[in-house]
């Protein structure tokens, strides 16, 4: 039996004793009704949030990944993904919380919003969002003969969910990006130096980081800019639309980015441009994305949800 199966099993047991009472409490007639007692229980989101899904940028691999989901999933039949900005996902999940309203956000981790708020992915039986993602840091062709030293500090960065985490819950109540970044750099100058250990430093030399203002390459792509720095480059951060990004390193205008989500994520992005720059493999393991719903919300997978009428 597939889990899905066993779902519905648990639901329908759940729903048993719901039905008794609606039957007790019905003095007219006891009706047993199911189709009236087993909706009785539930709620419809769908109706009560407008069969939206609250997205972020279009360009986000999420978002197509969430527009692929309404079109893989009956349950989603006739939902819509309202695209918008990262920040304004962030405010409208914030609002849906203090008023303990149902939200649906295309969600990814590492994300400050798990630690701030209590949520939870919606299972997804049919895959779409894909499982556990790298980030990856990729570079332009000729940079490691062109500017070993950058090459090889891109090359050596790596770093944990915890680490990425603790600087974006800062920012995201309050403190400046690059604050963040500095003060993480501090109380991480060994890991750090691990990321320099034996490359020389450099006087000036130019390199220009490209990523898109997700909070994930907010966070990543400033403390890696403050390391490059401190070596003594000339550090520019381009921020980008998702594709934009991919194409300017493929097509060497940029020479990296540490924002490509693989496998799934950015797989349209990787299958264009992939060819075209160099991958350094992954700097952070454990991401993900999804569906992601305050966990008051009484659902746990999307076939859970209701298609619109
Ligand atoms: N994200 C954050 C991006 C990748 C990084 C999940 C919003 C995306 O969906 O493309």
């Amino acid at each position: 039996m597939n889990k899905a199966t066993w779902r519905k099993l648990g639901l329908a047991a759940a729903a048993a004793p719901m039905m008794f009472l609606a039957a007790c409490g019905n003095d007219d007639e006891a009706t047993t009704d199911e189709g009236t007692a087993g909706e009785s229980g539930e709620v419809n989101y769908g109706e009560e949030m407008n069969y939206k899904i609250t997205g972020i940028e279009p360009g986000a691999g999420v978002v197509a990944a969430s527009e692929q989901a309404t079109e893989d999933y009956e349950s989603l039949e006739g939902w819509e993904v309202v695209t918008s900005s990262s920040g304004a996902m962030a405010t409208e999940l914030g609002s849906a919380i203090d008023n303990e309203e149902p939200i649906i956000v295309t969600g990814w981790s590492p994300h400050w919003k798990f630690q701030k708020y209590d949520l939870k992915y919606l299972e997804d039986p049919n895959g779409v969002f894909g499982d556990a993602e790298t980030i990856n840091t990729m570079v332009r062709e000729g940079l490691e003969e062109e500017n070993p030293e950058a090459y090889a500090i891109l090359d050596n960065f790596y770093w944990e969910t915890a680490d990425i985490e603790s600087i974006m819950l800062e920012v995201s109540n309050g403190t400046a990006v690059e604050d963040a970044a500095a003060t993480w750099i501090e109380e991480n100058s060994d890991r750090v130096a691990e990321w320099t250990d034996g490359i020389e430093a450099v006087d000036g030399s130019e390199i220009e980081l490209v990523y898109v203002e997700w909070d994930t390459e907010v966070a990543s792509t400033t403390v890696v800019g403050q390391v490059l720095e401190a070596q003594g480059f000339d550090v520019k951060l381009t921020p980008l639309d998702n594709a934009v990004m991919w194409s300017a390193v493929a097509e060497g205008q940029a020479d990296a980015m540490v924002a490509a989500w693989l496998p799934g994520t950015h797989a349209a992005q990787f299958e264009t441009y992939g060819d075209d720059m160099v991958n350094l493999g992954e700097n952070l393991e454990g991401a993900k994305i999804g569906f992601v719903v305050p966990s008051y919300m009484d659902i746990d997978s999307i076939e859970d949800l209701t298609a619109a009428e």
